[in-house]
């Protein structure tokens, strides 16, 4: 039999976040694999599949694709090429240069560095790997669900299970493995994070959409069109989908919170599944009528990411502005302002005004 290039991974008991989602939430910590993220299970796969006796491979990717892809390659002694956009952070690049990778930086967004390792395949006779789009990668990442259904026992089975979604690989990976273990009717709650939206936008749209450009920071979630068979899964009627999009500033807050109670560092992409629990979503679904009360086990797919760390996230923190405004400091502004310019309302609250939005670092009608 092949080798295979992916653990398996834990699947653990949150007690922060069952506390939270109000059911138990199990964490399927693809955190955990080599190279950094669930993308392992697919790429190896594919690897094993279509690299073995091949010149070379090309990835595009934001980062994660091509982390597995180069750690895939070196196993398999091929040499790898990564293509990712300009705005792969530098720790992602260094990551892949030592996975022994040559990395070429092309264009803007996911989409152009896709273009160019297209080219590079025809001209330089290159094996392609995609980070999304493909069965074999959908086969590759199905086996996490067979592993949950181990690790359950039987008869326990998901209420729901939470995962991000970028060009729908691991969404389709998931929607395979459910399948396979008889859990059709699980519902399926797929994350995305606004500018990032390519698979809500498809589904409210009722077709493939393609996004002007890719405005979040969850860059490892920038496809900006969904894969064609993730969107055929959200329209084929048999399964429970349910989109949702959140802030970068949630995903971010999600990322923190989970630092903090699971002692896990992921990427925003990550984030943006998990700020379903830390944001409060699966009560609100469940009070739409959109998820059961009272649910089953939530499974998370902790899916990971390398393109993190303590630089790249107080790097974050200070661009979404993460300085929490008291009470005191707003009172301190009223008498400050009261001070200044005595019972001349006008001037007051245009004082109170501006300081609160240089202090929050917005405008003061995002008070909430
Ligand atoms: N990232 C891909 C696509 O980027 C990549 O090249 O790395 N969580 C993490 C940590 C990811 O890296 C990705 C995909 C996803 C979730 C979403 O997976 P997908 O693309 O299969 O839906 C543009």
């Amino acid at each position: 039999m092949a080798q295979q290039f992916h653990l398996n991974t834990p699947l653990l008991e949150s007690v922060n976040m069952s506390k939270r989602a109000g059911t138990t939430v199990y964490l399927k910590m693809e955190s955990s694999q080599p190279s950094g993220s669930f993308k392992i299970r697919g790429i190896g796969h594919l690897c094993q599949q279509l690299a073995r006796h091949s010149k070379g491979v090309v990835c595009s990717s934001g980062g994660n694709a091509g982390m597995a892809a180069a750690y895939a390659a070196r196993k398999l002694g091929v040499p790898a090429t990564i293509v990712v956009p300009a705005s792969t952070p530098q720790l992602v690049v260094q990551r892949l240069k030592d996975e022994g990778a040559t990395v070429r930086i092309a264009g803007k967004v996911w989409d152009d560095a896709n273009a160019e390792a297209l080219r590079l395949a025809e001209t330089e006779g290159l094996t392609v790997i995609p980070p999304f789009d493909h069965p074999l990668l959908w086969e590759g990442h199905a086996s996490m669900i067979a592993e949950i259904a181990a690790s359950l026992g039987p008869g326990v089975k998901p209420g729901a299970v939470l995962l991000s979604v970028g060009g729908g690989g691991l969404f389709c990976g998931v929607v395979q493995g459910l399948r396979d273990a008889g859990w059709k009717d699980v519902p399926i709650i797929a994350m995305e994070t606004v500018g990032a939206d390519c698979f809500n936008a498809a589904i409210r749209a009722g077709k493939l959409v393609t996004l002007d450009d890719i405005t979040s920071e969850a860059k490892c979630l920038g496809a900006k069109t969904a894969c064609k068979q993730a969107f055929d899964y959200s329209q084929c009627g048999e399964l429970t989908i349910i989109s949702e999009v959140v802030t970068d500033q949630q995903a971010l807050q999600a990322v923190i919170n989970f630092l903090d109670e699971e002692r896990v560092l992921v990427e925003m992409a990550c984030g943006a599944a998990l700020a379903a629990v830390y944001g409060g979503l699966i009560g609100r679904l469940q009070t739409e009528g959109r998820l059961p009360a009272p649910l089953g086990p939530l499974v998370v797919i902790v899916c990971g990411g390398s393109g993190v760390n303590t630089e790249q996230l107080t790097a974050l923190k200070q661009k979404h502005y993460f300085f929490k405004v008291t009470h005191t400091h707003v009172l301190a502004i009223c008498v400050h302002s009261r001070w200044l310019y005595g019972w001349n309302l006008a001037f007051c609250s245009t004082h109170i005004k501006i300081k609160y939005t240089l202090l929050c670092q917005k405008p003061f009608w995002n008070l909430v």
